[in-house]
C-alpha cells in the first residue's frame, strides 16, 4: 500500500545493485571441436558454437560445464558450418564465412564482427555473476544504435533510453509508458547501427531485464541460469528476421478466415445472443469472419464445457452461422476448476497431471471457475492429453481456440503461481521461477498440435495473450487489455511493429479498446488501422459501452463498414504478406526502417507503417483532428484516395477527415486487390493487379494463393504469381511466371495509375486491350 505514494521514494541508504558479483575471470584453456569452441575459466565455463555462418551462439556458464541444451524457444540444430580457428597469445580467433568471433583471455571477453570489420557485439566489460545464480552481461552501445523487438512493451518504437523485464504477467490496469512487463516475453532485440542491423536473442527461460539506459553501454541479466545468447549477423533487418525466426521457427500459414474481420466481446453470452449478432453483421453487409465466445458460455466456467441453459444446441448453431461464412472461437483458460465430479479434473488428478509443489500437494489457485488447478503444459503427455480434449470443440465444428489467462495469471498478489511450484519437464523438476515464462507458449504448442490432429488436413486458429519467443509457430498474439484511449490506438502501432520485429507476424491490438466506454470517432479510426493491422478484431470488457461496427449510430456506422469492407478488398495482398512472413519471417506489419534502415529519418517513426513493402499508412491518432504529418521516404508516392502524387525523402502536411485513412502507394511498385465480400468463405472471382506507373523503372511483386483453409500448400498446392515489371515512358511490361499447382477461383485483371491513352500494357510480350466495363486490361489464362 506504502509504496503507491511518497513513501516509495524514500531515500535509501546505498545501492546494492551489483554486490557481491564476480565475473568468470581469464581464460584457463580452450579447445576446438568439431563446429564449437569450448573454454574453461577461472570461475565457470564456456562454449561458442556456430549455427550457421551468420548465427552464433555464446554460452556460458559460472557453476560448472555450459550446457547445450535450449529453451523450447529454439528449434534449430547448427548447420554444418566451416569454422577456423587461430590462437594466439592474447586471444582465440573464431571465424566463418560472416562471422569473427574473438575470445579474449585475461580477462575473459567476447567480440563479435562481421566480415567487413563492422562491430556486432563488443563486451564493455566481463559478464558477472553472483552467488545466488544471478547472471548479466555488457555490451557496448555506440550513440547511433537504435533498439527494436523486445516482443511487446509499451512505449516508442525506439526501446532505447529504458529498462525492459521479461516476465509474464496480467495487467488490466492501463498500460502506460512504465507497465512492464505485460503478458509475453521475447528476450529478443534487434540493433540498427548506421543502417546495418544485428539482432541479440538471451535464450533464457527466467526472469531477464534488458537495459537500454545508458549512453555507451547496454546489458541484459537473468536471476537464474546460463548466460546463453545468440547474435545474429544480418546485415539487412530483414536478414536479422530471417536468421532470428530460422532458430525460433515462423508462422504457419493460417486460415483465410483468421484474417477476416473479428467481432468479440465480454461476453455475448446466449446463442440468442450470438445468432442476432450474426445476422445484424448479415442485414447489414457488414463483413464477418468470426464471432468469440468469451467465458460465459462454460458451465461455471470449466473448460470443455458449454453452459447448456444458455447454449442448449452449440453445434447447430456453430454449424449455422459456419453455413453464412462465421466462424465461433470460444476462449480457454488454463485454470481447471477443482470439483471431484468435473471430469477434466478428475482425470488431471488421476493422471498427475496438475502443477504440483515438490511434496506431491497440488498446487491450486484462484481463477475464474474460483480454485483451480493448472495442468503442467512443461510435460510432454500433459500436453498430448490436453490437446485431444479439444475433440470436445472440434466435434462442434469449432476450428479456432483463444487461450487467456495462461500467464498463468492468478488472483493473488504476485498474480502468478507460486514460484515453488515445480514443473515436470519430461523427468526433470523445475521450478516455475525457472519456467514462469513459457508456461503460455507450452499451453498454446498443446492446444494447436492438438487442434491440428483433430482438424484433419485443416489449419487451426489459435489467439493467444502469453507467449515467449517462438509463439509464432503455434499462435496469433493479441495485446490483452488496452482501453478505449486514444492513447492506446497510437501505442498499438509501436506495440504491434516491434511484436512484428521479434517474429510475431500475426498480432493486432483490440480495436475500439477492451476496458472503458469508447465512442464513435474512435472506433472508426481505430477499425481504420484494425484494417490493416495483421490481426484485426473488435473486443469489449464487460460493463462498457457496446462497440460494435453500428453501435454509435449512423454517423459512423458507414466509415466503420467502409473500412472493413476495404479489409477484404485488401486480403489477397494481405495474405500473399502472409505467405512472405511464413516463408522468410519478414513481417505483415513493418516500420519503416525495416525498407528504409538507411533514411535515419524512418528510424524513430512510431505513428506510421508499412504494409509489405511499398504501402505506407499514416492513421489520424487524435480526436477532432483532421491533419497530420506524414513523411515519405525516397522515390514518388501516390495518395491511394485521390491518386495524387507526393515527394519522397520530405515531411508532407496531410488532410485526413474522418472517412479517409491515408495510404499512399509507392510509384513504380504493385499491389493485388480483391472486391469487397461478406466472408472469406466467398471465392473470389476477380482479382486486380494496380500498378502505380513510373516512367522509367522496374518492380516485381508477387500474388501468392491458395485453397486457404487446409495444409495443402505444404506439398505445392498453391500458386505464386510472380510479375516483373519494366516501365517506360509509355509502355508497360509484365513479364508473369506462375510457380506451384494450385488452381485459383480468379480471373487477373490488370488496373494502371498514371498511364494514358497512349500507354501499352504487354503482357508476357503481348499487347493487351483494354476492356471498358471494368477499366482493366483482362490477362486470359
Ligand atoms: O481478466 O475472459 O484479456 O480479452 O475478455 C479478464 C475475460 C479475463 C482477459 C482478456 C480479455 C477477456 C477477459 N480476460
Amino acid at each position: 500500500m506504502l509504496e503507491d505514494t511518497s513513501f516509495a521514494i524514500r531515500p535509501l541508504e546505498k545501492n546494492e545493485e551489483q554486490e557481491g558479483f564476480q565475473s568468470f575471470g581469464n581464460v584457463q584453456n580452450g579447445t576446438e571441436r568439431k563446429q564449437y569452441f569450448s573454454f574453461t575459466c577461472e570461475r565457470g565455463s564456456g562454449k561458442i558454437c556456430f549455427y550457421r555462418d551468420d548465427v552464433v551462439r555464446i554460452v556460458l556458464n559460472p557453476f560448472g560445464e555450459a550446457s547445450m541444451s535450449s529453451s523450447p524457444a529454439v528449434v534449430k540444430t547448427p548447420e554444418k558450418v566451416e569454422m577456423h580457428v587461430e590462437e594466439t597469445e592474447k586471444e582465440w580467433v573464431l571465424e566463418t564465412k560472416k562471422l569473427k568471433v574473438i575470445v579474449h583471455r585475461a580477462p575473459f571477453l567476447v567480440s563479435i564482427y562481421d566480415q567487413q570489420g563492422n562491430a556486432l557485439v563488443r563486451d564493455a566489460k566481463p559478464a558477472l555473476f553472483d552467488h545466488k545464480g544471478k547472471i548479466a552481461c555488457f555490451h557496448e552501445m555506440t550513440e547511433v544504435d537504435h533498439i527494436y523487438g523486445l516482443g511487446e512493451k509499451t512505449g516508442f518504437l525506439n526501446k532505447r533510453g529504458g529498462k525492459w523485464t521479461m516476465w509474464n504477467t496480467d495487467v488490466y490496469a492501463p498500460h502506460n509508458p512504465e507497465t512492464d512487463p505485460l503478458y509475453q516475453a521475447h528476450p529478443y532485440f534487434m540493433v540498427l547501427r548506421n543502417g546495418r542491423a544485428h539482432g541479440v536473442f538471451f535464450d533464457n527461460t527466467f526472469k531477464t531485464t534488458f537495459d537500454f539506459r545508458s549512453n555507451s553501454v547496454y546489458s541484459f541479466a537473468a536471476d537464474g541460469g546460463q548466460l546463453d545468447y545468440y547474435v545474429f549477423a544480418g546485415p539487412h533487418p530483414k536478414d536479422v528476421l530471417e536468421q532470428y525466426t530460422d532458430l525460433t521457427g515462423r508462422m504457419p500459414l493460417p486460415p483465410k478466415w483468421a484474417i477476416g474481420y473479428h467481432q468479440s466481446r465480454y461476453s455475448y453470452e446466449t446463442e440468442q445472443e450470438v445468432r442476432e449478432l450474426a445476422n445484424t453483421f448479415i442485414e447489414k453487409g457488414i463483413p464477418l469472419d468470426a464471432i468469440y465466445l468469451d467465458i460465459h458460455y462454460m458451465d461455471e466456467y470449466r473448460v470443455f464445457t458449454f453452459d447448456r441453459r444458455r447454449f442448449p444446441n452449440p453445434k447447430e448453431m456453430i454449424g449455422e452461422l459456419k453455413e453464412a461464412g462465421i466462424r465461433v472461437v470460444p476462449i480457454v483458460d488454463p485454470g481447471v476448476k477443482v470439483d471431484a465430479e468435473y471430469a477434466i479434473y478428475r482425470e488431471g488428478v488421476e493422471r498427475q497431471y496438475f502443477c504440483k509443489y515438490i511434496e506431491g500437494n497440488v498446487y491450486f489457485g484462484e481463477v475464474w471457475p474460483g480454485k483451480s488447478s493448472f495442468p503442467d503444459f512443461i510435460n510432454k503427455k500433459v500436453r498430448k492429453w490436453w490437446g485431444e480434449k479439444h475433440s470436445f470443440y472440434t466435434d462442434l465444428g469449432i476450428e479456432g481456440i483463444w487461450n487467456d489467462m495462461n500467464e498463468p495469471s492468478v488472483f493473488n498478489e504476485t498474480k502468478t503461481m507460486d514460484e515453488q511450484v515445480v514443473h515436470d519437464d519430461d523427468g526433470k523438476l523445475k521450478t516455475h521461477r525457472e519456467l514462469h515464462n513459457i508456461y503460455g507458449l507450452m499451453m498454446c504448442e498443446a492446444t494447436y498440435k492438438g487442434m491440428k490432429k483433430l482438424l484433419n488436413g485443416k489449419r487451426p486458429f489459435l489467439l493467444t495473450r502469453s507467449g515467449f519467443s517462438g509463439i509464432q509457430r503455434y499462435a496469433a498474439v493479441w495485446t490483452g487489455d488496452n482501453r478505449s484511449f486514444w492513447e492506446h490506438l497510437e501505442l498499438s502501432l509501436p506495440m504491434c511493429m516491434n511484436l512484428g520485429l521479434s517474429g510475431v507476424a500475426f498480432c493486432g491490438a483490440d480495436v475500439g479498446g477492451f476496458a472503458h466506454d469508447s465512442n464513435g470517432e474512435l472506433l472508426a479510426r481505430w477499425t481504420q488501422v484494425g484494417a490493416f493491422i495483421p490481426y484485426f478484431r473488435n473486443h469489449c470488457a464487460i460493463g462498457f459501452a457496446r462497440q460494435e461496427p453500428w453501435a454509435f449510430g449512423e454517423q459512423y456506422e458507414p466509415i466503420i463498414k467502409q473500412y472493413i469492407e476495404l479489409r477484404y478488398q485488401w486480403l489477397p495482398h494481405l495474405y500473399s504478406l502472409f505467405a512472405e512472413a511464413h516463408q522468410t519471417g519478414t513481417p505483415v506489419m513493418r516500420p519503416l526502417l525495416m525498407e528504409y534502415p538507411n533514411d535515419e529519418r524512418t528510424w524513430n517513426i512510431s505513428d506510421q507503417f508499412m504494409i509489405g513493402h511499398n504501402v505506407i499508412i499514416a492513421p489520424i491518432l487524435r480526436p477532432n483532428t483532421t491533419h497530420r504529418v506524414v513523411y515519405l521516404p525516397k522515390g514518388t508516392w501516390v495518395d491511394y484516395w485521390s491518386g495524387e502524387v507526393l515527394e519522397g525523402e520530405k515531411y508532407h502536411l496531410i488532410e485526413a477527415p474522418l472517412e479517409k485513412l491515408p495510404i499512399y502507394i509507392k510509384q513504380g511498385s504493385m499491389i493485388v486487390l480483391g472486391e469487397p465480400k461478406r466472408s472469406t468463405a466467398i471465392p473470389d472471382e476477380r482479382l486486380t493487379l494496380h500498378v502505380y506507373k513510373l516512367n522509367e523503372g522496374e518492380a516485381t511483386y508477387t500474388i501468392y494463393d491458395d485453397d486457404g483453409l487446409t495444409f495443402a500448400y505444404e506439398k505445392g498446392e498453391y500458386v505464386r504469381q510472380h510479375v516483373h515489371a519494366i516501365f517506360k515512358a509509355d509502355e508497360i511490361h509484365l513479364q508473369m511466371e506462375t510457380e506451384g499447382t494450385y488452381r485459383p477461383t480468379w480471373k487477373l485483371h490488370v488496373a494502371v495509375w498514371g498511364a494514358n491513352e497512349q500507354t501499352k500494357v504487354m503482357i508476357n510480350g503481348k499487347q493487351t486491350s483494354f476492356d471498358e466495363k471494368t477499366n482493366t486490361f483482362i490477362i486470359s489464362s
